[in-house]
């Protein structure tokens, strides 16, 4: 057996961004998290909420070592001088209570402006107060799957009442499809909106979370970035010492002992469900 040295891999950031981790499901991918914190150092964390899923948890109690392995990673940068700010998300809503609030070194914020090493300056919050302005598009675009698989039955239904009634045929889940399509704007429209409430604080850009959707764009000459999530795509935002902006996917795991390993896949694809629907995400 070869003693590995101090990891050479190690990459320094002046920030990192990491949201929607959802410790407490299993869906969770904490493994590749803590490989991830094992391979990235910065000064300031800021995590973008939705880090602990406290629904989840209220429901049915899932906290595996690797949870709390997570937890101690965090805990331990900071007590080694990293800067980590929590700003709470829709799931760790309990946190929402202590804003200002300091626990092991770890800061609570509702939301915070972060300026960047080039001056830009970036609204940052988790991104479900927009909740409520979206929700036309977003109610549909939940419903989903099974939405369409009722449609089709309602629409044998319908087809044979409209039968008996002598009208033409309609048809229903092909309406209800193009429903679904429209929703699919959701993200379109969840990324204007919290743009233009960038723009309203007069900040360049904003940093968010909870649609799991991670990307760095331009929106209506605002920067957009979304720090995406630790339970499908494993991503976050790094931001170099210049300002400059990475997304970073982590699909690696070079270290982690097997139970620390994400769930099966066939498990993820059962749970995996659930961070779509409503309260979700
Ligand atoms: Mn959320």
């Amino acid at each position: 057996m070869t003693v590995t040295p101090a990891s050479p891999d190690i990459r320094h950031f002046r920030t990192l961004f990491i949201s929607d981790v959802h410790l407490g499901s299993r869906a969770a991918k904490a493994g590749f998290l803590i490989d991830f914190l094992r391979h990235h150092e910065a000064e300031t964390i800021v995590l973008v909420g939705d880090i602990v899923d406290g629904w989840r948890l209220k429901r049915n109690w899932y906290w595996p070592q690797a949870f709390n392995d997570v937890t101690q990673k965090l805990l331990r940068k900071a007590r080694k001088g990293t800067r980590i700010i929590y700003i709470p998300g829709n799931h760790d809503e309990f946190l929402r209570d202590f804003p200002g609030m300091h626990f092991g070194g770890v800061e609570v914020a509702e939301r915070i402006i972060h300026e960047a090493a080039d001056g830009r300056r970036y609204l940052v919050l988790h991104g479900d107060e927009f909740d409520v302005v979206v929700r036309h598009a977003r109610i549909v675009a939940y419903l989903g799957d099974w939405a369409y698989d009722a449609a089709i039955a309602i629409n044998v239904v319908f087809a044979a009442i409209r039968r008996k009634l002598g009208l033409p045929y309609w048809s229903f889940s092909s309406w209800a499809k193009q429903q679904v399509k429209t929703a699919v704007n959701f993200i379109g429209e969840f990324q204007k909106v919290v743009a233009e409430e960038a723009r309203r604080n007069g900040a360049d850009g904003v940093i968010c979370g909870h649609i799991h959707h991670a990307v760095i764009t331009e929106i209506d000459g605002i920067r957009y970035i979304n720090s995406g999530d630790w339970v499908e795509s494993c991503t976050a935002i790094a931001e170099h010492h210049d300002g400059t902006m990475e997304l970073i996917t982590w699909q690696r795991m070079a270290s982690a002992p097997v139970e620390m390993l994400p769930v099966s896949r066939r498990e993820l694809a059962v749970d995996v469900r659930e961070p779509v629907d409503a309260e979700a995400a």
